[in-house]
């Protein structure tokens, strides 16, 4: 079976907020393994692709124009229920409800400036990184030290 995968963004903003290094930091301390990332200025029409499922949302032009006003950092992070735990790291969507501890509970205020972006389920992650990356961008490898992560 092949390993669960999950499609992390960090935004515009957190780009520009010089939040990269600790958002990846938080998902490599947990213990997942980064398969991809790249630096990207995404065109409107891969955002608007990525988000379709919120296209009749009053937000979803303003959420579209914000995701294209810099570079993102995407990634693709592997590991168990890294889908599942990858969103309890990111915190809710509006950080205001987020927990403190999470990404966006520590560092963001209003829902449309909240700087990550993470897969929602299995199958979604599939779909965001297939749209996100290249089959050939995505690296296959293992951890030395897997027997320390996992029993
Ligand atoms: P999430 O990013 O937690 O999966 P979502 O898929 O429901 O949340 O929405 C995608 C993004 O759209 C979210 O990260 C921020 C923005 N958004 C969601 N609800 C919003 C609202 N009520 N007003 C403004 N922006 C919103
Ligand atoms: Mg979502």
């Amino acid at each position: 079976p092949k390993a669960e995968r999950t499609f992390i963004a960090i935004k515009p903003d957190g780009v520009q907020r010089g939040l990269i290094g600790d958002i990846i930091k938080r998902f490599e301390q947990k213990g997942y393994k980064l398969v991809a990332g790249k630096l990207m200025w995404a065109p409107k029409e891969l955002l608007m692709n990525h988000y379709k499922d919120l296209a009749d949302k009053p937000f979803y032009n303003g959420l579209v124009a914000y995701m294209a006003s810099g570079p993102v950092f995407a990634m693709v992070w592997e590991g168990k229920a890294v889908v599942a735990t990858g969103r309890k790291i990111l915190g809710a969507t509006n950080p205001l409800d987020s927990a403190p501890g999470t990404i966006r509970g520590d560092y963001c205020i209003d829902v449309g400036r909240n700087i990550c972006h993470g897969s929602d389920a299995v199958e979604t992650a599939q779909r965001e990184i297939a749209l996100w990356f290249k089959d050939d961008e995505l690296n296959d490898y293992e951890f030395a030290d897997k027997k320390w992560i996992y029993e």
